[in-house]
């Protein structure tokens, strides 16, 4: 057990103080945007004056009313997160107070299932779809992202009555990468053996990224850090665990909490919701819209093919934070994940790393069989 942190609370507490200032911004006619991906830059999105906060779900409350209209068997993530989008908008019980504060939703072409339910999202708030490459790597994949995010900063330009300048898009490029220093200073502290923090709680900072305000988070993240630098852990002193996969959003806590139940200590995380957002740096000092499709195509998404870069990633992280397993995170249905799990498994195999693989959902009734394998696991990398 880590002790008792005390800026902690913040994180937790962040929620209507975030809401009270969007009810504000919008009084002054700020535009707030909803996203569901890495993939859309923020920076545009703040380089035109408006806000953002992030829509995708973890709750299991959120998926019976999705069910309604949705496939039960597609990734609980896109059913939670529409499910959260027609409560609200039908006048649902499920307080999800957020979003009826989205002027417009700011899609990304990714999986399929994101896709389709993009398409019946427009039925309940405007959504626009960023396009995206499937092969990253090539240089047309590149020229074609530049197209698609300088079509996107003209959209926000019209909503908003902005011009989104090379200037504001810069200033934006320097804040977000500030936000991320901060999170390779967190994640750096986590390297120490003991961590001075459990996984759990750093999973519900995350989940907070993208949806306060850059200013709220880094200010959190600050705290937090320097909180980390003086705690002197006792705890977590079980066997070193990075969990690798899907992301976890806000409401979902399901597998981690398990593992660490069992003894297991979470020390980073290869995920949306861990290191993918932040391990790479958008470049100053080059021209910002290049800098931009150039850094966001690097982001290793499943999605993607092929998804080299997103291996060797998971065998560096492992050697760099010394973890003796990997626990690989599947959300039911998300194919993507699945199955590149197998070439994840092999590489890390090669290094004399174990890995477990987890599929499941948002509910409850696979938690105890969950912990059985979980905690072999644990006893056999012990
Ligand atoms: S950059 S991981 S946030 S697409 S919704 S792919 S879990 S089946 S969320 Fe994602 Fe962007 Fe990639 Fe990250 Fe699978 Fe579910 Fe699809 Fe998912």
């Amino acid at each position: 057990m880590s002790p008792t942190l005390q800026s902690l609370p913040f994180f937790q507490d962040s929620y209507e103080l975030r809401i009270a200032q969007l009810q504000e911004e919008r009084k002054r006619g700020i535009k707030v945007i909803g996203t569901f991906c890495l993939y859309v830059p923020d920076e545009i999105i703040f380089a035109s004056g408006a806000d953002r906060i992030v829509l995708c779900g973890g709750r299991a409350d959120t998926i019976p009313v999705a069910e309604q209209s949705l496939p039960r068997n597609i990734c609980p993530l896109i059913k939670s997160s529409f499910g959260a989008v027609i409560d609200a908008c039908c006048g649902g019980s499920l307080a999800c107070p957020h979003i009826p504060l989205i002027d417009v939703v700011v899609a990304e072409a990714t999986c399929d299932g994101k896709k389709k339910m993009y398409e019946l999202l427009t039925d309940y708030l405007p959504t626009y779809v960023l396009d995206l490459p499937q092969k990253p790597g090539s240089p047309e994949a590149r020229e074609y992202f530049l197209s698609e995010i300088r079509k996107f900063a003209r959209f926000m330009e019209q909503l908003t009555g902005n011009i989104i300048t090379d200037e504001a898009l810069r200033r934006e490029i320097r804040s977000s990468n500030a936000t991320k220093r901060l999170l390779h200073r967190l994640f750096a502290l986590r390297k120490s053996d003991p961590s001075p923090i459990r996984g759990s709680e750093v999973l519900r900072v995350m989940q907070k990224q993208f949806f306060l305000s850059p200013d709220m988070f880094r200010k959190g993240i600050s705290l937090l850090c320097d909180e980390l630098e003086h705690v002197v852990s006792s705890g977590n002193t079980g066997p070193r665990i990075m969990i690798s996969g899907c992301p976890m959003a806000a409401g979902n806590t399901k597998v981690p909490d398990i593992i660490e139940q069992k003894g297991g200590v979470i020390v980073v995380e290869e995920s949306c919701t861990g290191t993918r957002s932040f391990l790479d740096l958008v470049d100053e000092d080059v021209d910002p819209w290049k800098a931009l499709a150039e850094r966001y195509l690097e982001i290793p998404c499943a999605c993607m093919t092929p998804n080299d870069q997103r291996i060797a990633r998971i065998v560096e992280l492992a050697k760099e934070y010394n973890v003796r397993g990997v626990v690989y995170y599947t959300l039911q249905f998300c194919h993507a994940y699945n199955i590149e799990r197998l070439r994840v498994q092999k590489a890390l195999k090669k290094e004399g790393i174990p890995l477990l693989a987890i599929e499941s959902d948002y509910g409850e009734s696979d938690t105890e069989q969950i912990g059985i394998r979980v905690e072999a696991f644990l006893e056999m990398i012990a």
